[in-house]
């Protein structure tokens, strides 16, 4: 069935036969990836992404239990296209004491997991985010702390004048358990100078995610796309996170992040449509053909398109976030308030077919 699509679509016979290639297991080259990405149709495109989604997971999807703690939006870098972060003293800043994310960790007594991700503040070093960690361990022993973005652990790790692997050691030592994948944004340097030159370049930010992996913290990848880049760019950024794969195998996940324009200095930008989105999600199953998770964020995306996205390629829902991230609604998200209720993530994966499992966050069923 499926053979018989990839043989029936107009494209050239080379990239038909990539395709039949990659249902057999192949691997997509740097070579043919541009062509598959752009000038396969959508529909097949999605097939074949469902297709490889489906002899991985069958019609499983996952989600977990999760809630986020943003300690702070004050922030040392100024990425053009953030719409989140505010200096020390501006209108719309916050800073939240330990004591407050506590209350908030006590109030999530039912998460199997806390996400924490924030601005990077010019005064907080290692030690201050360890001492905090251990104290949500001490409340919760059996959490989940998924913490920190390779820009926030390479800016933590240097203002206490500790090695990235030491830094690494330090927080895991307090209780973190894995990282998460923001921050990658897109490893092109000409393109990252201009977006966010400041913070911890491509090379940093896989050598963080390497080190983590080879000290048994496993993490997430994630790509920042639709803003000033091209399909060439996105392809070469995800080569990357294939190697990277190829060589420690640490990455959980593979999130792509779709740039929200709401708000910030790159607002004049439109946003990429729907079917750009769907074309990305499916491109990315079949590209990456070592990382068997792709989330549909759908705090960024929307519920009904992460829905959707379950079509093209994506097996993972995040989780239930419990209204805790402002990322993606300051950007201009529909999701203003995202909270996604177990009853509603099973009714609505009934009703396409799939079965919703809830997980925890290495990916072992509940
Ligand atoms: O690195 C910031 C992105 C990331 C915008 O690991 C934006 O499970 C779109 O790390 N439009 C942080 N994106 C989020 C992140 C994350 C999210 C979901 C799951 C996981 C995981 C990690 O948010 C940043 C940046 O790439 N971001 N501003 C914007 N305007
Ligand atoms: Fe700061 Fe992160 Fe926003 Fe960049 S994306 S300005 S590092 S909060």
């Amino acid at each position: 069935m499926i053979e018989q699509i990839i043989r029936e679509t107009t494209l050239k016979k080379e990239s038909r036969q990539v395709l039949l290639d990659r249902i057999q297991g192949k691997r997509i080259s740097l070579i043919d990836a541009f062509d598959i990405y752009t000038k396969t149709p959508l529909s097949v495109l999605g097939a074949v992404a469902d297709y490889i989604t489906q002899k991985i997971h069958n019609n499983k999807v996952y989600y977990n239990r999760n809630f986020h703690l943003e300690p702070t939006n004050i922030c040392v870098y100024d990425c053009s296209f953030c719409s989140y972060s505010r200096k020390e003293g501006q209108q719309g800043s916050w800073d939240l004491s330990i004591e407050d994310m506590l209350e908030k960790v006590k109030q999530n007594a039912s998460a199997t997991e806390v996400h924490i991700v924030g601005g990077v503040h010019p005064e907080r070093d290692v030690f201050y985010y360890a001492d905090f960690l251990a104290k949500i361990k001490g409340l919760r022993p059996d959490i989940h702390v998924k913490a920190f973005t390779a820009v926030e652990i390479e800016f933590m790790s240097s203002k206490a004048g500790v090695e990235i692997n030491e830094g690494l050691s330090i927080l895991k030592k307090a209780g973190l358990n894995s990282i998460p994948g923001g921050g990658a944004e897109i490893f092109n340097d000409t393109i990252r100078e201009t977006l966010c030159g400041r913070k911890a370049n491509s090379k940093t930010w896989l050598k963080v995610h390497k080190h983590a992996h080879l000290n048994a913290i496993p993490s997430n990848a994630t790509i920042l796309y639709g803003h000033v880049e091209n399909v060439e760019h996105r392809i070469q950024h995800l080569d990357k996170i294939r190697n990277l794969q190829d060589e420690t195998g640490g990455f959980n996940a593979f999130i792509p992040l779709k740039y929200k324009h709401k708000d910030n200095f790159l607002s004049h930008l439109k946003e990429l449509s729907l079917i750009e989105d769907l074309r990305m999600m499916a491109f990315c199953r079949l590209f990456l053909d070592n990382i068997p998770n792709l989330k549909a964020y759908w705090p960024m995306y929307g519920k009904e398109t992460a829905y959707l996205m379950l079509s093209f390629g994506a097996n993972d829902m995040d989780g239930t976030i419990e209204d805790s991230t402002r990322i993606y609604s300051m950007a201009g998200s529909e999701e203003q308030n995202p909270v996604l209720s177990v009853s509603e993530i099973v009714s609505e994966l009934q009703r396409m077919g799939k079965k919703a499992v809830e997980r925890d966050s290495l990916y072992n069923e509940l």
